[in-house]
């Protein structure tokens, strides 16, 4: 069951989102944090060596990251008028999503 799970981003993030801080499945990917959101609490992962430089840019986009993968697509930028401005000047690598690295490039 939890093979399967892990193939699912969507299921994966529901069972994150359902198993809360208790989530075994966190502590074997290489970076985990937990945000408090007006949303509730918010597991934010990524998989590249963590920069103290870019945690103010990660928990901007922890804010608005509704789907959890530590990455801004333009949906979830959309609340952010000046991020919607800029997507494509701020996606520098045009893979159609911002990263926290990208933001903190742009800003
Ligand atoms: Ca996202
Ligand atoms: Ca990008």
């Amino acid at each position: 069951m939890n093979d399967s799970m892990r193939n699912s981003p969507a299921v994966a993030l529901a069972a994150l989102l359902a198993i809360g801080t208790a989530g075994a499945q966190e502590a074997a990917l290489p970076h985990t944090t937990q945000l408090q959101t007006s949303q509730g609490p918010v597991t934010v992962r990524w998989g590249q060596t963590a920069e103290s430089g870019l945690a103010p840019f990660q928990s901007r986009i922890a804010g608005m990251d509704k789907d959890g993968d530590g990455m801004l697509s333009p949906q979830e930028a959309a609340g952010d008028a000046a991020l919607v401005r800029q997507f494509k000047l701020i996606d520098q690598d045009r893979d159609g999503r911002i990263s926290a690295r990208e933001l903190a490039n742009w800003s």
